[in-house]
């Protein structure tokens, strides 16, 4: 019993110590097997934005044994993320509502990696200002958080899928289809990104 109050009077002591607005890392999971057909799986997202970085990142990490890629002719795999600095629980979701936007391609993402992702703001179209960056099973994309607003309460959703019929002569034709966290009609998740140090 004594070791037992050593050990909470640890614990106490440590959580005095953090910070009033937590930046830290902050892990979203997603319900395995959700996904439509083979495309890509959501397992869990990463949220991180740290007090002393203008930055935040997002690792999208996706079920394993199945590469996020395409096949040159026929079938794409893509992936948004939407952002916003306030709940938007108006029914039409943060992917289609002129929020920020970013994400990549399983076509260009080799590319990508090498350059940045776009990211696209209410008022703008930014090229190549999102860091793009794979490992294992993992999408990480990393931006500048003043490019959205530096917002301390970010709001997201992102989408994975594949996009189908390619070869067609209109590619609007093609068919996404894939998995959504949090699952369209939800309100979307929320980080608190802390204390921007600018
Ligand atoms: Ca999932």
């Amino acid at each position: 019993m004594r070791r037992r109050w050593m050990l909470a009077g640890i614990t106490v002591a440590m959580l005095a110590g953090s910070p009033a607005l937590g930046a830290g890392p902050e892990r979203y999971e997603d319900a395995i097997g959700d996904s439509v057909g083979d495309a890509p799986d959501i397992v869990a997202i990463t949220v991180s934005a740290p007090d002393d970085e203008p930055t935040m990142r997002f690792d999208v990490e996706l079920a394993p044994g199945r590469l996020f890629g395409t096949d040159g002719e026929t079938w794409s795999d893509v992936i948004f993320i939407g952002m916003a600095g306030n709940d938007r629980t108006d029914g039409r979701g943060l992917l289609d509502d002129g929020v920020y936007i970013t994400g990549t391609h399983g076509i260009t993402l080799d590319l990508q990696c090498d350059t940045g992702a776009m990211l696209l703001t209410p008022e703008s179209l930014y090229w190549y200002v999102v860091d793009v960056d794979t490992s294992d099973d993992t999408l990480s994309f990393t931006l500048d958080r003043k490019l959205i607003d530096a917002p301390p309460d970010v709001y997201f959703q992102v989408q994975v899928g594949v996009e189908r019929d390619l070869t067609g002569s209109n590619e609007s034709e093609g068919e996404v289809e894939g998995d959504v966290y949090p699952e369209l009609g939800q309100p979307p998740a929320h980080y608190r990104a802390g204390v921007l140090v600018s």
